[in-house]
């Protein structure tokens, strides 16, 4: 069966493997000069986004360089609140722009009427890709997740703190959660039809849940992540979905129990041996070599790599980054870490 030469699925299924198979967030991007060229084709990111040539070719890119045991879908959190309505665009070097939801009022005009019509062509992608990819590669599609979609679509932009979900969630937490409902609702039917198209995995992205109090935490992340994962299951009861509740501390482990994932991915201030014990024992786990180590390379980034490689080899682990690989990474960093996984024995 074609699953059995996939290392990835192998080790989501609890098989025992020689080594873990590894793929980097962030693998198509920047750092690649050859992004670098098909990138400036576009001037709006989102336009790339929904054009399956170019993102087809993004996400191959990574592939034919090294020996990835993942492919991830190319295309960008930000086309759900696009596709719910929400005007989002990229401009050069400033990241997204949105027309903010300041509050209730506006949630009116998010609607899932289009939803499916708009994101035509992200399936597409997802279709092309899980006929083009290796047969040993396995096809991650991705969303984000409710939470962090919230604070961009709250916020209007990027922020460090996210202020203005953060106290409307306070304030008027019934209507915050409209919000979040929307967007769980909007995920589920999202991942739902990647996998109809071919992704194999999928990874929910809460890339700013850490920056939640551990109460608001449970509200707006561990739930809504929850009834994704249960509204999945009801129609594809057995693809395994990793999640990355960034920068969650110990609230890592409740997330872990509470929300049924697959596997957990780690940001780089998880210590290795406290994972070991409290998640690698409930699920798999992915991570967590710091972006920076791999930018700085050399011996130091060997020694925190088999650090790694040995911490979590009693159990099911994907390697991977703490975070999205750098755009200031230097390809050959890239080589050295695949040349060190792809040697490795127990
Ligand atoms: O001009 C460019 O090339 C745009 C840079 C870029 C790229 C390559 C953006 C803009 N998004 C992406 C692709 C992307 N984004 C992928 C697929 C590529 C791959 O992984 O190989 C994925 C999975 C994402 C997910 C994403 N987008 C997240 C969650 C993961 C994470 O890194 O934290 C987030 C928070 C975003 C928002 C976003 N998109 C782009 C930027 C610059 C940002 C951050 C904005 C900010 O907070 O300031």
């Amino acid at each position: 069966m074609e699953t059995e030469q996939k290392l990835l699925m192998k080790v989501l299924n609890g098989e025992k493997i020689s080594r873990p198979p590894f793929w980097l967030m962030r693998q198509a991007g920047r750092y690649l000069p050859e992004y670098r060229k098909i990138r400036s084709t576009t001037e709006n990111f989102l336009d790339f986004c929904y054009n399956p040539e170019l993102s087809v070719e993004a996400a191959l890119q990574p592939l034919r360089r090294y020996q990835f045991d993942a492919a991830i879908l190319f295309s960008d959190i930000l086309v759900i609140p696009d596709a719910l309505g929400q005007k989002v665009i990229f401009r050069a070097g400033e990241g997204p722009i949105l027309d903010p939801i300041k509050s209730e009022n506006e949630l009116k005009f998010l609607s899932l009427r289009k939803f499916h019509n708009h994101l035509d062509r992200v399936y597409e992608t997802v279709s092309i890709l899980s006929k083009k990819i290796p047969r040993e590669t396995t096809l991650i599609g991705f969303s984000g997740s409710p939470w962090t979609l919230a604070t961009y679509m709250v916020e209007g932009k990027g922020s460090k703190d996210f202020s203005k979900a953060r106290i409307w969630a306070y304030y008027d937490p019934i209507n915050f959660e409209k919000l979040i409902n929307i967007l769980t609702e909007a995920v589920s039917i999202y991942i739902i039809k990647q996998i109809a198209y071919g992704a194999e995995v999928i990874q929910l992205f809460d890339t700013w849940a850490g920056i939640l109090s551990g109460s608001q935490f449970d509200s707006w992340v561990i739930k809504p992540t929850r009834n994704i994962i249960k509204n999945v299951r009801s129609v594809y009861p057995k693809v395994p979905i990793l999640g990355f509740p960034r920068g969650a501390g110990v609230s890592y482990k409740s997330f872990v129990e509470k929300t049924g994932v697959n596997g957990i991915s780690l940001d780089s201030s998880v210590p290795i041996e406290w994972a070991s014990i409290n998640l690698q024992t409930k699920c798999a786990v992915q991570g967590n070599l710091d972006n920076m180590a791999l930018v700085a390379g050399g011996e130091t980034m060997e020694i925190e790599v088999h650090n790694i490689l040995k911490g979590f080899s009693s159990g099911p682990h994907i390697f991977n980054l703490g975070h999205g690989i750098l755009p200031q990474t230097p390809p050959e960093n890239v080589k050295k870490l695949s040349d060190i996984i792809l040697n490795w024995q127990k």
